[in-house]
């Protein structure tokens, strides 16, 4: 990632910071931009704001205990206020998304679904005027069975290729499943797939996120915008 790029992704994570009030009960996402973001809430923390943390996955649980940020379960604080979270694509004007190259899908859409807001916070290269990039949409399944299931994906229309580490394992998530990238025709509206993925069984979630979005801090050279949803 370049120097740049870096930047941008800072001044995303500061701007969604913003609403990070005292008292608030947040949802922290995975990524190296929901990183900066976390970052600047154990800034805030170390200044005596009191904010409690939900985290998307074990790399940001491990990085909010490193910053003093409190951490808690869904199961002590199922309510949250907001979210604030990275995006693979943001779908324009719908803001629907793509999410879960860094294989936390799973928690974040659950974290997310918790909170009263979604805060996505990208650069400008994440925006596209429809879903669809050439890796495709991942999905997490069940590593039981998980040709099955990836069989059932595939009569969909996608083309789903088991993800896995540089030596060769399968990636196994959080949650211990599987995820299949499954590449799709530009074609398909991400809205009805999304539907149908969510009926194949061995299927845990998909990196869909449709109609989630509160709203998006998008930087670019010129400074950070703001879309609503
Ligand atoms: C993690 O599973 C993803 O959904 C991330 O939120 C997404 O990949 C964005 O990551 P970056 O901010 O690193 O691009």
């Amino acid at each position: 990632m370049n120097q740049s790029a870096d930047l941008l992704k800072l001044a995303a994570a500061k701007s969604a910071v913003e609403l990070v009030k005292d008292g608030m009960i947040v949802g922290l996402g995975t990524g190296s931009t929901a990183t900066l973001a976390v970052n600047e809430i154990g800034a805030r923390v170390k200044q005596g704001m009191r904010i409690i943390g939900v985290p998307t996955s074990e790399r940001t649980a491990a990085q909010a205990r490193s910053l003093g940020i409190k951490i808690v379960t869904l199961e002590e604080e199922p309510a949250l206020d907001l979210t604030i979270d990275g995006a693979d694509q943001v779908e324009q004007p719908t803001l629907n998304l793509i999410k879960g190259y860094g294989g936390a899908l799973l928690r974040e859409k659950i974290v997310a679904s918790a909170g009263k807001r979604l805060v996505i916070i990208v650069d400008e290269s994440k925006l596209a005027p429809k879903l669809w990039t050439d890796k495709g949409v991942p999905v997490e399944i069940v590593a039981f069975g998980w040709q099955s299931a990836a069989l059932r994906i595939a009569k969909l229309g996608f083309k789903p290729v088991l993800r896995r580490t540089p030596d060769g394992e399968p990636f196994r998530t959080d949650g211990g499943n599987f995820i299949v990238d499954c590449e799709f025709d530009p074609s398909l509206s991400a809205a009805p797939a999304a539907e149908q993925l969510d009926h194949v069984v061995g299927v845990v979630e998909h990196g869909f996120f449709i109609g989630m979005t509160s709203e998006v801090h998008i930087a670019a050279a010129a400074g950070v915008r703001v879309l609503k949803g």
